[in-house]
């Protein structure tokens, strides 16, 4: 997405035609409005190539950048490649390697790209030397498509079977890397719009954050990040989300978002204006296969005491509130949650709703018989406490 509320999409399709084995990487884009920009072009260009896990950024003037994983099928060599269109949907030169190397037996794939303003990207991808050995290497590249500088190894374990890169930018440059790692769990790396590392490699530290098959992350202005990822045995997969402050602590409880016997790699943005987008291809339970998408939308009417979003204030939400605050429960509505409404979130919460239907106390401020808006705007969202 672009920050006017632009979309691209890029996506993946076969061929049929035993003469011309392989497949095809195709884009398209729209405005604000939902209105066509970029007519569907096919981005790789000919020869018996597997074309496959696209990914796209839109820069701050409306280019388009395309990255995505060839297969020659020959030499059975795995490569990165991207390509630039300007924002009529004009190629800017042609497919071009991002991993500098290409050594046979080893393999490039799974490229993630993420934008910053000034128009420079990012390109994370998955270098394997076999199945056993998976490194996740970074490279930054200016608006003109050279490359800034070297490429950058994300994970410190030298020969450890990193997977599943995911990546997001901060918007300045700087670029957050998110993967899979030897143990199972998911270990993220904040790099500078220099391409220095900021802090260290840090392991994800949620139990359920483990053995994922496909990741994504979302990081905002601030540093802070939601986390998506798909994990569970064959016939039932998890879809996973999980906000972490900019300090990478777990805020509230892993939500699962969605259940079911398929599950695509997620997409997951933080957009404007305090709200969360969640894509996913899936074959969720009771529904049919699809690709679906949820608006989490931490402006939402509320109820004031109704922490667990039921449409009622009982001891039960006197009780939510406890277990947002001192245990993992998942913030629904920090608003909700600030049952004196004065812009804080503590213990002084439960005790006035508690107060307010067993002792009398104060009525709850407004909004209380309907769901509605936060009369007294403040800086309570579903981040902090
Ligand atoms: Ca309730
Ligand atoms: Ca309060
Ligand atoms: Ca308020």
């Amino acid at each position: 997405m672009g920050d006017d509320g632009s979309l691209a999409v890029a996506w993946m399709t076969p061929r049929y035609d035993p003469e011309n084995e392989g497949s095809d990487i195709y884009i398209r884009s729209f405005d604000g409005d939902g209105r066509g920009l970029v007519d569907v072009q096919m981005v790789n260009d000919g020869g018996r190539h597997v074309n496959f896990a696209p990914d796209i950024g839109i820069t701050s003037d409306g280019g388009l950048i395309v990255t995505f994983t060839r297969r020659v099928l020959e030499t059975e060599r795995y490569d990165v490649v991207v390509q630039r269109y300007d924002r009529r949907g004009d190629r800017l030169g042609d497919n071009t390697l991002v991993n500098a190397d290409g050594a046979v037996g080893s393999s490039h794939s799974h490229s993630r790209i993420s934008m910053d303003r000034t128009g420079s990207f990012t390109i994370a991808w998955l270098y394997s030397l076999d199945e056993w050995h998976g490194d996740i290497r970074v490279q930054r590249f200016l608006s003109d498509g050279t490359r800034a500088g070297e490429w950058q190894q994300a994970n410190l374990g030298g020969k450890a079977r990193a997977r599943a890169p995911a990546l997001s930018g901060n918007g300045e440059g700087g670029s957050f890397v998110a993967w899979v790692g030897d143990t199972g769990a998911i270990f993220y790396q904040r790099f500078d719009r220099e391409g220095r590392r900021v802090g260290t490699e840090t392991r994800i530290a949620v139990e359920e954050a483990h053995f994922a098959d496909a990741i994504d992350v979302s990081i905002d202005e601030f540093g802070h990040f939601i986390l998506a990822w798909v994990r569970g045995a064959e016939s039932s997969k998890h879809l996973y989300l999980h906000r972490f402050t900019s300090g990478g602590n777990p805020v509230g409880m892993a939500m699962i978002a969605e259940v079911g016997s398929f599950m695509g790699s997620p997409c997951v943005r933080i957009l404007p204006d305090e709200r969360n987008l969640l894509v996913y291809g899936a074959v969720p339970v009771d529904r049919g296969d699809g690709v679906y998408g949820t608006l989490y939308d931490c402006r939402e009417p509320f109820i004031r005491g109704d922490a667990n979003i039921d449409g009622r204030v009982n001891i039960a939400d006197a009780a939510y509130i406890l277990g947002a605050l001192f245990a993992t429960y998942r913030c629904w509505s920090a608003d909700a949650m600030d049952a004196n409404d004065d812009g804080e979130l503590n213990i002084a919460d439960p005790v006035y709703v508690l107060n307010f239907l067993f002792a009398d106390g104060s009525p709850l401020p407004e909004p209380v018989s309907t769901r509605g808006s936060d009369p007294t705007p403040d800086d309570l969202f579903c981040w902090g406490r």
